[in-house]
């Protein structure tokens, strides 16, 4: 029966509360879904540092539970049958977090479908086309002077924002109530905004919805607290 001890990563960054869920993050859109999830939830948990800054991803304690060397990774050390489960992909981690506790994922199984579709959208749409976008427009592809690679991921990122628009007429939250869908969503549509400072380029305040959802977003307390674990420094 794994125990969180099993994982050689509990050696390299040790917990403080062995019963607490362990969070190996940093603060980027991805790695703050769990974050801000496990402050909504009210989850304790212990928030240790993978700095992608310096390689940490790739260390094989990392590895061990996060093949893909990509942060957040989490371990539960009372999973399923009260054994320790380590779980990569910030998506699987929301759905895991929001069965674990009930709270954010509808048990109605029509709503149940619909918030892990516009999960879905968020991880295999929103998440790698606006990372592109940063790259080409904000970071080292900025220098290529082929414009189409830029063009392309504009013209992408324009695109996803105007469905999100579109589904958010006449609801609050991107299906209605806030949920996991939100928690993965927003954090990359801040980044588009204020990181990438992507949003002249992408006609960001034409899309009144989409602004009125990020303020939203940005107000509730667990979004504000889960964005800064764990902390940079
Ligand atoms: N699909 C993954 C993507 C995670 C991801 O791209 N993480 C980035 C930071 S936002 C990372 O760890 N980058 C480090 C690297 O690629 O070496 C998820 O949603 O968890």
């Amino acid at each position: 029966m794994p125990t969180l001890t099993d994982f050689s990563i509990a050696s390299r960054w040790a917990p403080r509360d062995p019963q607490a869920i362990q969070l190996y993050s940093f603060p980027t859109p991805n790695g703050v879904k769990a974050s801000i999830m496990l402050e909504e939830t009210g989850l304790p948990y212990d928030a240790h540092k993978i700095s992608i800054l310096d390689d940490d991803q790739f260390t094989p304690e990392f590895l061990q539970i996060s093949p893909n060397n990509k942060i957040p990774a989490i371990i539960d050390p009372d999973g399923p049958g009260g054994q320790a489960i380590p779980i990569f992909e910030s998506g699987a981690i929301l759905i895991y977090l929001a069965e674990k506790t009930g709270q954010l994922l509808p048990a109605d199984p029509a709503k149940r479908m619909e918030v892990l579709q516009w999960l879905m959208f968020q991880m295999g749409s929103v998440g790698p086309m606006f990372g592109q976008l940063g790259f080409f427009y904000k970071f080292a592809g900025a220098q290529i002077e082929d414009p189409r690679p830029r063009d392309r991921y504009i013209a992408e990122a324009k695109r996803i924002l105007g469905v999100i628009d579109k589904q958010l007429d006449g609801r609050d939250w991107i299906t209605g109530e806030y949920s996991i869908a939100d928690i993965a969503i927003w954090p990359w549509i801040r980044t588009l905004r204020d990181f990438y400072e992507a949003g002249a380029v992408t006609d960001f305040d034409s899309f009144a919805n989409v602004g009125a959802a990020l303020d939203r977003f940005l107000d509730r307390p667990a979004v504000q607290r889960g964005l800064l674990q764990p902390p940079r420094d």
